[in-house]
């Protein structure tokens, strides 16, 4: 079998609506054309995210039951403290009630105006927190990364001299931490490999730079340095996971992707006096030291997900299942970005449709066109979400790449559902001269891909 099928059975179902076409015609009609003002129940298979969408476990529920309310020291805090602490080591353990508040926080202690924060490439709650404070967030990721045809094994990798490059420009005093996101979700969910991590460590180390890891998806990133990288095929995937975190000095992490819940962050480090300042921030924006805006038994689920995701028979099936989905697409002769990421397959929606030019929006035409005949939602990562205007012009300048992200929730769809998208997508993509572009009815200020209404060209 090239693929492994399912390491879990189903317990508890969720059914799932079946809409005709016409229904979907006139829901994505009323929604002005714009996929995220669809009601999630009239979808079939929603790969919007996989951020807190993944199932949970029995083991996950039970611990649910488990939950300790106490507004101090609830005893589900401990275990979620030792459990990060085993698997980070990291001494501080500060929880949040999702990532974005773990940035919010860190940012808040460390940046001033006119600092420089380098990543791989930020996310955009990590560029956009980083901006806030009037920073500059600055990408370094290797060329590699930012073509989506080759096949570098880890194209999350952070470029050493773009990195050395932008301390000696700014000077090491406008650097007040470096960051690597794992995986590097913007550029496609693409790992950094351990021997990259050990480089922008010792950089770090050697200018007295504070390293920090975006750790959202470090379970998924560790699965790919044992599967590619040199001398990790024997070791399990905690050993991975402690071996990276150890050449770091801290980590934000959004417990909503590999943490395997719903909700729930936190921020991790060994500097005290950092942990101390942000602990103090922290009760006054989100809650007491041992709760951090999540409920005991939320905690208790994070606690058991963070162990669960380290288990290697869920991992190669997740990678896997990702990849199976891509390699059915790619087969077929449909763009894809390469190689697949680990959380998302994205279609390159300017090759797939080069006879709609950006202006209108070919990545929304394949969203709208997937919605109305499969029920499925994906989402467009391209001119609609990241187009630039000119100030002096106002046209728009469009981002790089148009791409189409079809993002899979953890432990929710079976292989079948990714057979059904495949064929979805290979269908339209043998009739793709029919599909026309979309132009604006209305666009908000800034984030318009949220709230724009937009209508087909005839
Ligand atoms: C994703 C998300 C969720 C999302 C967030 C904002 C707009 C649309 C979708 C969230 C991430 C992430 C990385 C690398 C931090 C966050 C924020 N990703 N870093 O990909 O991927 O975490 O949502 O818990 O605040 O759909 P948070």
């Amino acid at each position: 079998m090239q693929f492994p099928a399912e390491p879990f059975r189903i317990k508890v179902v969720e059914p799932l609506k079946i809409t005709s076409r016409e229904e979907r015609e006139k829901l994505i009609k009323e929604a002005g054309y714009n996929i995220f003002m669809i009601p999630a129940d009239s979808i079939y298979i929603d790969l919007l995210t996989d951020s807190g969408t993944s199932a949970m476990s029995d083991n996950q529920w039970a611990g649910l039951m488990l939950g300790d309310e106490s507004y101090a020291g609830s005893k589900n805090y401990y275990h979620f403290e030792e459990t990060v602490r085993h698997i980070f080591g990291f001494k501080n353990v500060i929880p949040t009630h999702q990532g974005r508040v773990a940035e919010n926080l860190l940012f808040s202690n460390i940046l001033k105006e006119g600092d420089v924060v380098p990543n791989n490439i930020h996310f955009d709650t990590t560029r956009a927190n980083v901006e806030y404070h009037k920073a500059q967030a600055i990408d370094c990721v290797i060329d590699e990364g930012m073509d989506p045809q080759n096949l570098h094994p880890f194209k999350g990798n952070m470029d050493i001299d773009k990195l050395e490059a932008a301390i000696q420009k700014y000077g090491k005093d406008r650097v007040p931490i470096i960051l690597l996101t794992v995986t590097n979700n913007s550029g496609g969910g693409q790992p950094v490999s351990m021997q990259n991590i050990r480089e922008v460590s010792a950089v770090a180390k050697k200018h007295g730079i504070p390293f920090f890891f975006d750790a959202c998806r470090f379970a998924e990133n560790c699965y790919f340095i044992k599967e590619r990288e040199d001398g990790y095929q024997d070791k399990t995937i905690l050993e991975i996971a402690q071996e990276m975190f150890s050449y770091a000095d801290g980590c934000t992490m959004s417990a909503k992707k590999d943490g395997l819940v719903n909700i729930g962050g936190f921020l991790a480090m060994n500097d005290d006096e950092w942990a101390q300042r942000i602990t103090n921030m922290l009760i006054l924006i989100e809650g007491f030291k041992t709760y951090g805006g999540l409920a005991g038994r939320d905690l208790e689920a994070i606690a058991r997900g963070l162990k669960e995701v380290l288990d290697e028979n869920y991992l190669r099936f997740r990678i896997n299942q990702t990849r199976f989905l891509g390699e059915m697409l790619d087969k077929e002769g449909v763009p894809i970005v390469k190689p697949v990421g680990g959380h998302a397959v994205y279609v390159d929606a300017r090759r797939f449709l080069p006879h709609i030019p950006p202006e209108q929006f070919p990545g929304q035409a394949l969203v709208v066109e997937l919605f109305i005949r499969a029920g499925i939602r994906s989402v467009e990562i391209g001119s609609l979400m990241m187009a630039k205007k000119d100030p002096q012009t106002g046209k728009m300048i469009p981002p790089k790449l148009e791409l189409v992200r079809l993002a899979i929730p953890r432990r929710v769809y079976t292989n079948m559902h990714m057979q059904y998208v495949a064929e979805a997508i290979i269908e339209i993509h043998r009739e793709r001269e029919k599909l026309k572009g979309f132009a604006i009815e209305y666009e908000a200020d800034f984030l318009r891909h949220f709230t724009a209404r937009l209508k087909p060209i005839a």
